[in-house]
């Protein structure tokens, strides 16, 4: 089965033209603003003033937890640091009765731009409107599923690599699978085919933990419906790098402009069971390089950002030139590649995995809000300080895994392609290190310039082109050597040919998009 076959029609079939009274012009088809989903979230508050250090001095609310109503912002305080309204503490619990339903979610899945402030003025709609289907889902996740160290040639608890690495904590078990208990818990994000949320949108194999990849052109709009299903955690759709207003920014802050009423829309923390609509803009702001057909930009988590990417819910976007997505996708192997630390002494998902683990939870949150009170700013909008890690772990029972698409020490799917196809690596980075792409046996192009290695940081997206010009087994790893050494390394396959007296075993090419228009 070759999934890329799959994934390409599939990603064709996404595109849907936009009805006749939204073609044409942003300006003209930008007459019907997309509802705002009812929020729910701020909470009656009870006011009090900052001490001078931004410490609040807190006074017990007053006003029943369930009570929703909007708030005086005149009558509120400002603190000294930093303009954020600072009002006392009333209960963390968000009024759930007020959850945009999957059915209004999907009516917002409207084909109809977003209103005028949120549409730069470089957009020029293209009249395709690209539409995802996208969850938040827990998954058991196994670092390394063989059970090897597949660079080293022995079974992972023989590895002087992991060993290092830290992630064998428990003697004689299998740390990147959760010591032995079957897997890490994580969040990831998985695509749906429709608003039904029952059959899975299919991935590349090498794909790994990456969220789905999103595809568009430049001139397209790019809608989404996300639902959250977490049991206890919030989560978002933030993109890096495609425009979007406010509404659709995905991302848990006080942003208020100053003066209103603070206010926290469900789309920058969809509660557990909740959804979200995202209307994202491709301009000409998000368009390859001269000369490229296509470039990457990715989406993660937003809520608490480094909990949220430990806990592995970030994936790509790939944007094409106008008219040219089937081209490139037809006539290229295309792979992505994300590294990462996944931090699980930091994920979210830390208090479930102690739980499973038996590791000593009397000092466990019941809930992944912190409990109060608490040493520090507060503002009144909820939910606040959430998805932080309900447990302190140490960074023996939370290992700090360095991973290429989720996996470590080569246990991803490899890359594969035939002696001379084109290729076009799309490698991003999230967590908190910096890396060096390398790659052994071909070179690759990076702004028209040969490289053999590339310095990549957290949250910087980078787009290579390859002619895999020598066969074999090959090296794809972080050059870093104490990363090398955790792990953060993967192989890619150049399949012979005809020039060396084999048959490449992959569907050639221009099969790629068989089956599409
Ligand atoms: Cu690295």
């Amino acid at each position: 089965v070759n999934a890329e076959v799959t994934v390409s029609s599939a990603a064709t079939s996404l595109i849907l033209s936009a009805s006749p009274a939204s073609s044409g012009s942003a300006t003209s088809s930008a007459s019907s603003p997309v509802t705002q989903i009812s929020d729910g979230q701020i909470q009656s508050p009870a006011y009090s003033t900052p001490s001078p250090n931004g410490t609040l001095s807190a006074t017990p609310g007053v006003v029943p937890s369930n009570a929703t109503t909007t708030v005086d912002a005149a009558a509120a305080s400002i603190s000294p640091n930093g303009g954020i309204l600072s009002i006392a503490p009333n209960s963390t619990t968000p009024d759930v009765s007020k959850l945009a339903t999957q059915n209004e979610c999907k009516a917002l899945i409207d084909y109809q731009l977003p209103s005028k402030n949120s549409i730069p003025s470089n957009f020029n709609f293209s009249g395709n409107v690209r539409t995802y289907y996208v969850a938040a889902e827990e998954v058991a996740w196994d670092y390394a599923p063989s059970g090897w160290d597949n660079w080293l040639g022995v079974p992972v608890q023989n590895s002087p690599h992991a060993i290092a690495a830290g992630y064998l904590n428990i003697t004689g078990s299998l740390g990147t699978s959760n010591w032995g208990l079957g897997g890490w818990q994580k969040a990831v994000y998985k695509g749906y085919t429709d608003d039904s949320f029952t059959t899975q949108s299919e991935q590349p194999a090498t794909n790994g933990i990456n969220g789905p990849i999103l595809r568009g052109e430049v001139g397209d709009m790019i809608q989404i419906m996300f639902v959250n299903n977490l049991k206890d955690h919030y989560s978002s759709m933030h993109s890096m790098g495609l425009y979007y207003g406010k509404q659709y920014e995905g991302s848990l802050y006080p942003n208020t402009t100053s003066g209103e009423t603070p206010k926290v829309q469900e789309q920058d923390a969809v509660p557990p069971g909740g959804c979200a609509v995202y209307k994202w803009l491709i301009s000409d702001s998000q368009a390859p390089a001269p000369g490229q057909s296509s470039r990457l930009w990715s989406y993660h988590s937003f809520v608490n950002m480094p909990a949220d990417t430990s806990a592995g819910l970030s994936g790509p976007i790939i944007v094409y030139n106008s008219g040219e997505m089937n081209s490139t996708m037809s006539a290229h192997r295309e792979f992505v590649v994300t590294t990462n630390t996944h931090y699980e002494a930091r994920s979210f998902m830390a208090g479930e995995n102690a739980k499973n683990a038996g590791v000593d939870t009397s000092t466990m949150r019941a809930t992944n809000q912190l409990v109060r009170p608490f040493i520090g700013n507060e503002s009144f909008w909820v939910p606040q300080l959430a998805n932080f890690p309900a447990i302190q772990l140490s960074d023996a029972q939370g290992p700090n895994f360095y991973t290429m698409n989720g996996y470590v020490f080569g246990n991803g799917a490899p890359y594969e392609m035939c002696r001379d196809d084109p290729v076009i690596w799309y490698v991003m980075a999230f967590g908190g290190a910096s890396h060096v792409f390398h790659l052994h046996g071909n070179n690759f192009q990076y702004n028209d310039i040969w490289q053999a290695s590339q310095s990549i940081n957290a949250g910087e997206m980078f787009t290579f082109n390859m002619n895999a010009q020598l066969p074999g087994v090959w090296q794809l790893l972080c050059h870093v050597s104490s990363h090398n050494l955790f792990g953060m390394q993967q192989n890619y396959v150049v399949h012979g040919t005809e020039v060396d007296g084999q048959t490449c075993p992959l569907p050639p090419l221009t099969a790629k998009l068989a089956g599409s228009p």
